[in-house]
């Protein structure tokens, strides 16, 4: 059955944002919750991922979760430690308490991000080693294998989407290869939503992007079709920053600059 009302956590968040706008149109009543409080909507539960009344209250009548809560970049690892591992465990043990059959989880690409791009121009299935190229990407490895856990362990439905980049537009010559548009962002939240006979599976997230190099077709499977490219903006980019060079870490390397990140020493 498809469900109605979704919790979607992190909801103040880039994406979180773009699928309150987008997620209604598919027919789902959205529940919100953020650690920070969202402006046009005072009906949105305001707790940190960690707080389990908070996340019983939050999940209380809910048929499914997306969950988005977390730091979305690199960051020491107390602060990852906290936000994405601790509370990833938090939602999720909350969700089976509740009886709440599915989650969708926005992992990302930094889970594997020192996978190399295939030299004969090949895309990067979803079944290539743990490669995290940050604490971050660490913390996502984290919540994939806890959705796996709670698939096995207690018969929940569980979907992990490595996300590319989700933008409005793709912001660096990189993100032409793993831009995901908005609009695809709910096509694709809206299939992992609704697809039968879902166990826990690992997806990627782009869109249909002419340079990409995520390979799609676990999402399509699910019943995603993406209907954007990043192509249209592939002149400015350009224009702007020249073509990469091959050694560069954000051509050759799935996580690009993410690699060569330094946040962790703040
Ligand atoms: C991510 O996982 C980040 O959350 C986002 O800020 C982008 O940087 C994206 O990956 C990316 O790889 O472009």
């Amino acid at each position: 059955p498809t469900p109605r009302t979704v919790l979607l956590t992190g909801a103040a968040g880039i994406v979180g944002t773009f699928l309150r706008q987008s997620l209604p149109e598919y027919g789902y009543t959205l529940r919100l919750l953020d650690a920070a409080p969202i402006e046009d909507a005072p009906e949105a539960i305001t707790a940190d991922i960690r707080d389990t009344e908070a996340l019983e209250r939050a999940l209380d009548g809910v048929d499914a979760v997306i969950h988005l809560a977390g730091i979305s970049v690199e960051a020491p690892f107390e602060q990852i430690l906290g936000a994405n591992i601790e509370g990833s465990y938090r939602l999720y043990d909350a969700a089976r308490r509740a009886g709440v059959r599915r989650i969708v989880y926005a992992s990302s690409n930094h889970a594997v991000g020192y996978t190399g791009r295939p030299a004969d121009g090949s895309a990067v299935t979803t079944d290539v080693p743990l490669r995290p190229d940050t604490y971050y990407g660490l913390s996502k490895c984290f919540g994939e294998s806890l959705a796996s856990l709670y698939a096995d362990r207690h018969g929940m439905e569980t979907v992990s989407i490595r996300i590319g980049s989700c933008f409005a537009r793709p912001l660096t010559v990189r993100m032409l290869s793993t831009w995901l548009s908005p609009a695809d962002c709910a096509r694709l939240m809206h299939a992992c939503l609704t697809a039968p006979d879902v166990h826990h599976t690992v997806v990627h997230g782009t869109s249909a992007n002419t340079r990409g190099w995520m390979d799609l077709s676990g999402a399509r499977k699910l019943g995603y079709e993406p209907q954007d490219d990043s192509e249209p903006y592939a002149a400015d980019l350009l224009a702007q920053h020249g073509e990469l060079s091959p050694e560069d870490p954000e051509y050759r390397l799935l996580g690009g600059a993410f690699t060569t990140s330094t946040a962790w020493q703040s």
